[in-house]
């Protein structure tokens, strides 16, 4: 028998971890691509998405996590239609696909009434609804819906707001408020939760229009804001990021100084990348996340269905709760459900923003 010598063995031993190296990186290579190995569909599905539009930072990011967890690659075939904000159109999407027989519907609803009819036709048609993101009030013939609990985004920043001017020893509190779409259940929520605080708090609130959740509704709101009220207000609620931006653009161009250190607080929400910068940079005082990422639920919603598995009625995303000072390290307040939480204030650094979606 030969005997093979050291320099032989050792150089067999690193060929095979050579080997056992190029097949993880191939394997990992694989799973990175958006295939989800732990899900395996019994059958090729296909899915219709009508998404709402594409009008936010946060909208693409949706977007992108249902596309990249509905894939072929996980044995998905997804029709996805932007409905750009249009209510008909996103009607017209659903109707098309009980047309075609699709396995699922996804709606993201741009309103969250209105939808009794359409969801029928679907139960009559057998195919299942999962209703994402925003939610429908007014109808319970879908399966599921996976979502934010948008009040207590509100509430959250309400409390943060009475803390921090708590904390600054500002007594006046003049709030103007840019709300996103009025009718969807995001505007809805934020702005029955924070005018929970208007209230209890006995807050100015001096006016309040739909910016649409476009930052060129927040630049056109501002605009008329400045021009009405320059001098009266000392917050700005801004119900998403993108309009905060439009908001800021506006502002720059009055000479109003905001965030930290300026004259005007600014609140927002979503909490994407771009909006996180802005806090990072003190333009943006606090932004209370909503989660985007709905894309692997979906998939997990999609494969229990399949495999009979019940399905709870309703899964909210965790969020995160954001300030650009480091002065109020958590909020305790009395949530949509009436349960007193305390949550952490997450100061944001580099590391938040590139932790963003
Ligand atoms: C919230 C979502 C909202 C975001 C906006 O879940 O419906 O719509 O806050 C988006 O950015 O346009």
């Amino acid at each position: 028998m030969r005997i093979l010598s050291a320099g032989k063995i050792k150089r067999f031993l690193s060929l095979i971890l050579v080997f056992a190296m190029t097949a993880f990186m191939l394997f990992g290579c694989a799973s990175s691509s958006g295939r989800n190995d732990s899900i395996k569909l019994k059958r090729e599905l296909y899915v219709g998405f009508a998404q709402v539009g594409h009008e936010s930072d946060w909208r693409s990011a949706e977007t992108n996590s249902v596309k990249e967890a509905l894939s072929k690659e996980n044995g998905i075939t997804l029709e996805l239609v932007d409905c750009d904000n249009d209510i008909d159109v996103q009607r017209e999407a659903i109707l098309d696909f009980i047309e075609k027989g699709v396995d699922y519907i996804l709606i993201a609803p741009i309103v969250s009434t209105g939808w009794d009819d359409i969801l029928e036709k679907a139960e009559d048609a057998d195919i299942p609804v999962i209703v994402i993101d925003r939610t429908i009030d007014d109808s319970e013939n879908y399966v599921t819906w996976l979502g934010s609990e948008f009040t207590d985004e509100g509430l959250a920043a309400g409390e943060w707001l009475k803390s921090y001017a708590n904390e600054k020893g500002i007594k006046e509190i003049n709030i103007l408020e840019v709300t996103g779409n009025k009718g969807s259940s995001a505007e809805n929520g934020r702005t029955a939760g924070f005018h929970k605080y208007i209230e209890y708090e006995g807050w100015n609130i001096i006016d309040s229009l739909d910016g649409e959740f476009t930052e060129e509704g927040g630049k056109r709101i501002m605009d008329l804001f400045c021009e009405e009220y320059e001098g009266q207000f000392n917050v700005i609620v801004s119900q998403n990021d993108n309009m905060a931006f439009g908001i800021m653009e506006s502002l720059d161009a009055h000479g109003i100084s905001y965030g930290v250190g300026g004259d005007v607080i600014i609140i927002s929400f979503d909490a994407c990348t771009a909006g996180l910068k802005k806090v990072l940079d003190g333009s943006i005082n606090a932004d209370f996340q909503c989660n985007p990422l709905q894309g692997p639920d979906c998939l997990k919603l999609i494969s229990d269905l399949e495999n009979g598995i019940e399905v709870q009625p309703e899964t909210t995303m965790s969020e995160t709760w954001y300030a650009a000072e480091d002065i109020i390290p958590s909020i305790t307040y009395f949530n949509s459900m009436g349960e007193e939480v305390t949550e952490p204030i997450v100061v944001v650094d580099e590391k938040a923003v590139e932790d963003a979606y």
